[in-house]
């Protein structure tokens, strides 16, 4: 169905000039944080307790302004309770509490999981809230727990491509017990939390690793007034490659035949995730709105006419390092007289190959 015949030479001239441009990071990123356990007793021998498990997932996407835990530092009561317990209760007041004050952005949870567990979350950062949290209970355990404190996800201003971090076993100081079965020996007052000393196979071997992921260049984007499905977009944004971002009239709105463009700018909207509305330029109907959702300056990228069928453009990422981590934003438009139609949006994230 797709017109594949585009001004490939023309966009990808363009997408180098944009994004050269783009030094700073106005947009968010999206992440895929995978947890991957590797416990087992043949890589923790002697560290290896019946029933080994991870309690329940659980942290947030947050701002340099909120900690929630730190080497060194004393636990809180979400802290103890997740790393005594399990429980996520007290943890979870802690983080909506700074969502309420806006120092924190997204409250995460995952499962409980097995020794040998694996459990991928998809998370969305911003310049604001670039730092991620995620602890879980090494159980059964006194007070032990593996995972991540405020794990910044841009490096001199830029979203990095891949972190991983060893799984190393944390003692958050609430309980003094020594082994994994130890009855209940409340620590007062309780001492830093530090590296869990006392377990030999811990000490030489993580756990596992948290490994955080940027998804490059297949975020489409909207807020409901362009219809779902007006754009698509195909391939992986790395250095060298073609994405195909693909624009469609689900509706049916549109007189034929009508002239297409892409709109490019390298910067989100000011007023981001609102954009501006177009009043009659909406594809729900021939005269709903509809809504600019890329920021300025925004160049055109002539496209091929539509005739019905969905036109594609054939976007080349160029092979210039410097710009891995930089962003465009994309957005269809049909015009024919008497009619114009703007689409969703999509995000194009540069990553190495
Ligand atoms: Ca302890
Ligand atoms: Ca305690």
């Amino acid at each position: 169905m797709c017109i594949r015949d585009s001004p490939k030479s023309a966009l990808g001239a363009l997408f180098l000039a944009a994004a050269s441009s783009a030094l700073a990071q106005t947009g968010s990123a999206v992440y895929d944080v995978t947890f991957d356990s590797t416990w087992s007793s043949s890589t923790h021998p002697g560290a290896f307790p019946g029933g080994a498990h991870y309690s329940p997932l659980i942290g947030a996407v947050h701002g340099a302004g909120v900690s929630f835990w730190e080497p060194g530092g004393i636990a809180s009561p979400g802290i103890e309770q997740m790393a005594e317990t399990g429980g996520t209760s007290s943890l979870r007041s802690e983080i909506d509490a700074a969502i309420a004050g806006g120092t924190a952005m997204t409250r995460l949870q995952g499962p409980g999981l097995g020794a040998a567990g694996n459990h991928t979350m998809m998370i969305t950062a911003t310049p604001e809230h670039s730092e991620v949290t995620l602890v879980t209970m090494i159980a059964p355990s006194p007070d032990w727990f593996v995972g991540i404190d405020g794990q910044s996800l841009l490096e001199n201003g830029l979203w990095v491509d891949q972190i991983t971090v060893p799984l190393v076993a944390w003692d958050a100081g609430t309980d003094s017990g020594t082994n994994f079965t130890s009855s209940n020996q409340n620590t007062n007052p309780q001492d830093p939390i530090a590296l869990v000393t006392g377990i030999p196979a811990f000490v030489s071997t993580p756990l596992g690793t948290l490994t955080l992921t940027r998804r490059h260049g297949t975020i489409v984007y909207g807020n409901g007034l362009n219809p779902a499905g007006t754009i698509r977009v195909d391939g992986s944004a790395t250095l060298g490659s073609t994405v195909t971002v693909t624009i469609a009239d689900p509706n049916g709105v549109m007189p034929t035949p009508a002239q297409t463009f892409l709109a490019v700018s390298a910067f989100l909207p000011t007023t981001f995730p609102s954009g501006r509305i177009l009043p009659g330029f909406g594809m729900q109907s021939a005269t709903s709105n509809g809504e600019l959702l890329i920021g300025a300056p925004l160049r055109r990228v002539p496209g091929d006419p539509f005739t019905g069928s969905p036109v594609a453009h054939d976007v080349v990422i160029p092979n210039v390092p410097a710009q891995v981590g930089m962003s465009l934003y994309a957005q269809g438009v049909f015009f024919a007289p008497g009619k114009i139609g703007v689409t969703d949006a999509v995000q194009i994230a540069i990553g190495m190959p």
